[in-house]
């Protein structure tokens, strides 16, 4: 989130679109009704199912799901046409003003510089004009025809509300009523907050239709203020603390990049990294990179690490392509990987296509589960009838289960989706033989350098020159790593004036003390001033709210900043846009205020952009080569569309960007056979797969079940309660009806499309009854920039059983 869940409570509208914040986030929900009753905000849901939270909403309206970026693009076009923006915002913070290169183009479909053979983009011609200076070319003025504006413009022209009722099934007067909504928080003193999860980004669009959204909030002049901002409501509780410590294969801690094998010293990746400013006078905050990389590698490797060694970048992996689990999944099922460590991930349910993934399981030498439950996963091996249709004497891969406990048996902390972390107490020992992750972690890589140690092996320095000085090397203790996180003096630190600011090995209290003389050690510069000197940050619990805006104690990253670029809550010359609003004050030297803000030295008109992470220090409507299916946002239709066209281009259907491999486009179903969109989902009731295990859960959400319109019901001759089979292209599932009229049957492109909802938390383990897993029925395709699967548009059909 760039803002914060107790934020919620300042907005005047709550859109909540590709998301159902009543049921997967009941508790922080309170902040969005906290609006409603004591704000007098608007509550309005656009989902293609009429949810729980559409139940407590001001207004509803239906959308066909993998549809979004034509309804939000549709929205754009409203603004810009009827001046519904906060135009100083808009030509002081965004880009706008900055001129595009007179080659970047888009024709039917495609942006310059496709490549169609490797599905992908040269994106060369993606970019600014750039002067004798090396800076961007602009004209406040937006009258340059190359203005970001103007391809802007034309771009979104096509996205009228006709265009929108035709693809999105969503009714024009519904559509523009929304369009009213959204275009009253273009004034000074009104904002709005987007909330959404999975409804956006579980398509082969995902991060295009998050963009296109942050394009609506930069032009209302929504992003930085109280109240507003680009608010995802995370998944698991500790989801945003695996992205910020970079647990994906291409990242290292606090959004660094892991280097390419193109990257082959330390001068060239950090040259790759570190961006120059591309206007003058930026504060560009990547340009401080080598800082945070050189501190993490000191926090690595230690005394091992020093200049002469390029601080051990040679240590490092280094990566060709995208280890994503689709692509993982992928080289397993072309025989192509060994072993496979799993820990705390359950693919046989959670991925898409589960017959893939089990005969990819099947195709392992050995596989290694850390887990406190029996997935089924660790089970897949086994024959349980229908639901898990597997003939265990032909299945080899040997399969070692090591019980692991959960976050209430341990000390620890967990990054919840404001960026605000927060320490928790073990409440128990973990039963039986489970031990903690980073014991069983831990446990791996001390025996395992023990072999290297005394029987050597192959690329040994990783191993070997880790720094591993826990007290318990078996078992780090959670208190130890979240300090190495922090970061702490390797010297003694002195400022300009040659005072001392921090002491040898003292903790540092800010990322801005890091240094990149190998001076300074950091796990993750992002969590820097969470353990400092003065204690535990995260262990704050004081509630108290002196502005009254929400921004309570605890910590949170960056040095417990709750708004991002709050800069942007008032004009370039400082005066806030909403006195109510106010975030910071400039006394004539610095700023403070309600919030850390964002920037501290640079005065009112000074022309330093608030957007400090990007290099040219604005809000990018036009995204340059940052997303790999264009710099605008287009829309494609889900891999599997009911329409079979993209009216907007019926030779570019769908995203001719996004990851799909060549035996899963064979495995894609036609709407010919499979007539109706598939979408899957959660419920209150139960969490993932895990729930099924709790009696309790299992007696308040006891069967498995579909939800089928009203309209397609009786069609098909189907009752409420009546056993239905679901299938798609690659596999089915048997359920209960449950026919309903939450789901509309909608008009796209001059057809009747119906919908079919998947709760997905089914399976053969636990003390449930057995259920099928939604992922029989799921595609492997995956979002371009992501990678995460189109879980919520595909093709099925239905027929009683
Ligand atoms: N009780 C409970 N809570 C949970 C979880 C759980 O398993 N149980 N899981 C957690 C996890 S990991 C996550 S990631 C979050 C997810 O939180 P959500 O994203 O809120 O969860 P989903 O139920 O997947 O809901 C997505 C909603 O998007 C709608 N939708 C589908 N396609 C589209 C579309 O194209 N456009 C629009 N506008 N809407 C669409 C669906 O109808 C559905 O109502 O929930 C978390 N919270
Ligand atoms: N069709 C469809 N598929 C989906 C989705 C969907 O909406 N539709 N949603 C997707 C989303 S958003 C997500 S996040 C994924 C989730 O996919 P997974 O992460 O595979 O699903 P979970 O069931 O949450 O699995 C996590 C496992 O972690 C275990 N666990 C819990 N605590 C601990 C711990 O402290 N240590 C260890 N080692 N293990 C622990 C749990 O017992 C569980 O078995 O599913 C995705 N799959
Ligand atoms: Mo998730």
């Amino acid at each position: 989130m760039t803002n914060h869940w107790v934020d919620m409570k300042n907005a005047n509208l709550i859109i909540v679109m590709g998301g159902n914040a009543a049921e997967a986030h009941p508790v922080g929900f309170r902040w969005a009704m906290e609006a409603k009753i004591h704000n007098n905000a608007k509550l309005i849901v656009i989902d293609p199912r009429f949810t729980r939270t559409a139940s407590v909403a001001d207004f509803y309206t239906p959308i066909r799901s993998g549809t979004d970026i034509v309804f939000l693009s549709g929205v754009l076009l409203y603004l810009m046409t009827n001046n519904k923006i906060n135009r100083e915002y808009v030509e002081a913070y965004t880009n706008a003003s900055l001129l595009v290169r007179e080659d970047f183009t888009f024709e039917d479909g495609l942006f310059s510089g496709y490549d169609a053979e490797n599905r992908m983009y040269h994106k060369t011609t993606w970019n600014y004009q750039f002067g004798q200076n090396g800076y961007a070319k602009r004209d406040v003025t937006l009258q340059d025809a190359r203005c970001v504006w103007n391809p802007l413009k034309a771009h979104v022209s096509r996205y009228t509300p006709d265009v929108v009722e035709n693809i999105c099934g969503t009714p024009q007067a519904d559509f523009l009523q929304v369009c009213e909504f959204i275009a009253e928080t273009s004034a000074h003193d009104k904002t709005a907050s987007f909330l959404y999860a999975l409804g956006w980004t579980h398509h082969s669009v995902g991060a295009q239709n998050i963009r296109t959204m942050a394009m609506i909030q930069l032009l209302l002049g929504n992003i930085g203020m109280a109240g507003g901002g680009i608010n995802v409501l995370r998944g698991h509780s500790n989801i945003q603390g695996l992205t910020d410590l970079g647990l994906l294969s291409q990242n290292l801690p606090g959004y660094m990049t892991l280097p390419s094998e193109q990257q082959t010293d330390l001068e060239s990746y950090l040259a790759a990294n570190t961006p120059q400013a591309l206007l003058p006078g930026q504060v560009n905050y990547w340009s401080n990179h080598p800082k945070f990389f050189v501190s993490m590698m000191k926090s690595f490797y230690g005394d091992k690490a020093q200049k002469e060694n390029g601080w051990g970048f040679d240590w490092l992996p280094k990566w060709d392509k995208s280890y994503d689990v689709l692509q993982y999944f992928d080289m397993m099922s072309q025989g192509k990987v060994n072993g496979y460590i799993c820990q705390g991930f359950n693919p046989l349910t959670s991925f898409p296509d589960k017959n893939k993934i089990r005969d990819s399981l099947s195709k392992l030498k050995f596989l290694v589960i850390i887990d406190p439950l029996n997935t089924e996963t660790s089970s897949f091996w086994q024959h349980h009838g229908e639901y898990n249709d597997v003939d265990a004497s032909k299945i080899q891969t040997e399969v070692f289960r090591l019980p692991s406990s959960c976050f209430a048996e341990e000390n620890g902390s967990k990054v919840n989706s404001s960026r605000w972390l927060q320490w928790h107490w073990k409440g128990a020992d973990a039963p039986g033989e489970a031990l903690a992750d980073g014991e069983i972690l831990a446990g791996i890589f001390t025996r395992i350098r023990s072999m290297y140690v005394h029987e050597g092996g192959a690329v040994p320095e990783p191993v070997l020159n880790m720094s591993w000085d826990y007290q318990t090397p078996d078992n780090p203790a959670p208190e130890e790593v979240a300090m190495e996180n922090n970061g702490k003096a390797l010297a003694e630190l002195r400022d300009a004036e040659g005072n001392v600011v921090v002491k040898k090995g003292e903790q540092i209290s800010s990322f801005a003390q890091l240094r990149d003389d190998g001076t300074t050690a950091s796990g993750c510069w992002v969590f820097a001033g969470s353990w400092t000197a003065a204690g535990n940050q995260m262990a704050r619990r004081d509630n108290a709210d002196p502005s009254g805006l929400g921004n309570t104690q605890g910590w949170a990253w960056p040095l417990n900043r709750r708004i991002l670029y709050n800069r942007a809550s008032a004009d370039p010359a400082g005066k806030p846009w909403d006195e109510k609003r106010q975030l910071l004050d400039w006394d004539g030297g610095k700023w403070s205020g309600a919030d850390i803000p964002d920037y501290s030295a640079a005065a009112p008109g000074s022309g330093v952009g608030p957007f400090i992470m990007q290099p040219e220090g604005m809000g990018c409507l036009f995204a340059t080569d940052k997303i790999a299916e264009g710099p605008f946002p287009e829309h494609f239709e889900p891999f599997e569309t009911p329409i079979g066209t993209n009216p907007l281009h019926p030779n570019v259907v769908s995203n001719p960007a996004a990851r799909i491999f060549k035996d899963d486009l064979a495995a894609l179903g036609s709407a010919e056979k499979f007539p109706y969109v598939g979408t899957t989902y959660r419920l209150t009731e139960h969490f993932h797969g895990w729930t099924k295990h709790a009696r309790l859960n299992a007696i308040a959400q006891p069967q498995q079940f579909e939800e089928i319109g009203e309209r397609l019901a009786a069609q098909k001759g189907i009752k409420q309660g009546d056993w239905v089979k679901v299938s798609s292209n690659r596999g089915y599932i048997k359920a209960k009806a449950v026919v309903t009229k939450r789901i509309r049957t909608l008009k796209v492109n001059g057809q009747d499309v119906d919908t079919i909802g998947i709760p997905i938390h089914w399976g053969f383990t636990g003390i449930a009854k057995k259920g099928y897993t939604a992922n029989n029925l799921t595609p492997s395709v995956g979002d371009a920039n992501s990678q995460t699967p189109e879980y919520k548009a595909f093709l099925v059909n239905v027929e009683k059983v």
